[in-house]
């Protein structure tokens, strides 16, 4: 597809619309055209930063006129390659990147109605201080990366972390969404409603939906009761049969207050040890596996005797455990598990899996992929952490000697098809929380139904006739 007038009218016609501040081009853009892991990288006319949802649509409505396709950009802080133009080889012809950071306001918050209503650049970090603010919880825990990745971004890849076992995805902390649509149209979803089944519910198409369908703009958020007790434990377990059998345990001793379960690896600890200033092993003893748990209460009241009391009465399995003293210990095991990401990636280039199972399946999903893959490489070191509470585990393979990880990652294909096979035998899905983007969207025809496939085209097609919504990306 070619832009029907020359770069420069058209750069001169979106400077027009964001004003000259509101641009970027060549050098000055080009962090906005490649995705943090650098794995993804491509070249766009322009990057463009509107401030008003009617920027927003005025530029789409210019790019439809013209035949350019929209980048849709937050923080840029996706995992699949989402949020950055398309390399010369997909032959998409001009592209712009439409980034949402300076929509940032906080545009109301109803306390009465625990909501507040954001625009789609606001940080996660903001959006969660802003509800402090009012004695208010914004819970989507994405604690590594909020002070960079925006709401816009979250609800577009629908985003989890560490939570989502007592309050849900992004999804569920939703009430009501602004869109421009790919035609320039805008839709104005902001409802704050709990109830309302007047039909299709249609913010949901645009949650999760990688910005293939539309730009969010605005969105009301749910509020929380803020919470005023928070106790941390770490627990060497001895295996990840006894850590799912722990979280049935402790779902049925400590019922909600159960607010974070998450499972970390040796190899885990071993490269955030490696890697990241002051940091501390838990234990003496270098344990396989621990869990990082948390409870919370919205009441003041103590704890940790109810956490000691079911780690105490759970049995075998359980190989020892500590619960924070105070804050500062809690936050230094807390760094050991935020940090992974960061050193697995200092550390080199891995194949990563964000995958999910039914929470009762996972330990056969981590005994039968690690069989499989040690078959077909004896010396490979799998990073293995996440979100256990959820049946979501990032399974992170490579080789620890840098060539032979060469060859290695030049067999993603494989490896990936090795891992998704179990997956899908055991029920699960292959993105959890991290979305398709370019990385996943030849191998979900594989694992997802002709049916599914189907709808989804005729959703992209009725929404996005031109195909000019982050073309390339999801489907
Ligand atoms: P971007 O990366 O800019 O965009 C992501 C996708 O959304 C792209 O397809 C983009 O086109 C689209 N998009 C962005 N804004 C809009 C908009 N306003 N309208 C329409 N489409 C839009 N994810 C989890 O779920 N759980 C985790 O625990 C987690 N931890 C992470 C830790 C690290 C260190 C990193 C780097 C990433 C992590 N992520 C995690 C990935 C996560 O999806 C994103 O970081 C975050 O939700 C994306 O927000 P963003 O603003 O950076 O979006
Ligand atoms: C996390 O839970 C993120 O830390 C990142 O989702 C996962 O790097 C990864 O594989
Ligand atoms: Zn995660």
């Amino acid at each position: 597809m070619t832009a029907h007038n020359n770069p420069a009218t058209i750069l001169a016609q979106l400077q027009k619309i964001v004003g000259e501040h509101g641009i970027l081009t060549d050098q000055d853009a080009s962090v906005h055209y490649q995705d943090r892991r650098g794995r993804y990288s491509g070249q766009a006319l322009a990057v463009v930063f509107p401030t008003t949802t009617q920027q927003v649509a005025q530029v789409v409505s210019l790019c439809v006129a013209q035949g350019i396709a929209i980048i849709p950009q937050g923080g840029n802080t996706g995992m699949c390659g989402g949020s950055v133009p398309l390399a010369a080889s997909d032959q998409m012809g001009e592209q712009i990147v439409l980034n949402l950071s300076r929509m940032n306001r906080v545009c109301n918050i109803d306390e009465i109605n625990y909501t507040m209503t954001v625009e789609a650049g606001c940080t996660l970090q903001q959006a969660k201080l802003a509800a402090e603010q009012v004695n208010r919880y914004f819970p989507l825990g994405l604690s590594a990366i909020a002070a960079e990745c925006e709401i816009g971004g979250n609800l577009s890849t629908n985003a989890g972390g560490v939570n989502v076992l007592r309050y849900g995805m992004m999804r569920d902390l939703v009430l009501g969404l602004e869109v421009v649509l790919p035609d320039g149209r805008i839709w104005n979803g902001l409802r704050s409603l709990r109830k309302d089944n007047t039909g299709y519910d249609l913010k949901h198409l645009f949650i999760g939906a990688e910005g293939t369908l539309g730009i969010i703009t605005t969105a009301v958020l749910k509020l929380f009761p803020r919470l005023q007790a928070q106790t941390t434990a770490i627990v060497a377990v001895r295996d990840a049969t006894t850590a799912v059998n722990l979280l049935a345990h402790l779902r049925a001793t400590c019922g909600d207050r159960l607010s974070a379960f998450e499972i970390i690896s040796r190899s885990c600890l071993n490269l955030v040890l490696r890697h990241i200033p002051d940091t501390h092993e838990p234990f003496t003893t270098k344990y396989e596996w621990q869990v990082l748990i948390d409870l919370a209460d919205v009441l003041p009241i103590p704890l940790e005797q109810s956490l000691r009391d079911a780690l105490n009465t759970f049995g075998d399995g359980v190989l020892e455990f500590f619960i924070a003293p105070d804050t500062h210990q809690a936050a230094a095991w807390w760094k050991l598990r935020k940090h992974i990401s960061e050193a697995q990636k200092i550390e080199g280039i891995s194949i990563k899996h964000d995958v999910s199972v039914p929470i009762s399946r996972v330990a056969e999903f981590i005994s039968l992929a690690n069989a499989a893959l040690m078959q077909q490489y004896p010396d490979v070191r799998i990073v293995i952490f996440g979100h256990i509470g959820d049946g979501n585990i990032h399974y992170n393979p490579s080789l620890p000697d840098a060539t032979k990880n060469n060859v290695f990652i030049a067999q993603s294909a494989q490896v990936n098809q090795l891992i998704y096979d179990i997956v899908h035998s055991l029920g699960g899905s292959i993105s959890a929380e991290h979305g398709l983007g370019q990385l996943k969207r030849n191998e979900i025809r594989h694992y997802k139904s002709a049916l599914e496939i189907e709808l989804m085209n005729n959703i992209k097609q009725m929404l996005d006739p031109n195909n000019l919504m982050n073309p390339k990306k999801v489907l």
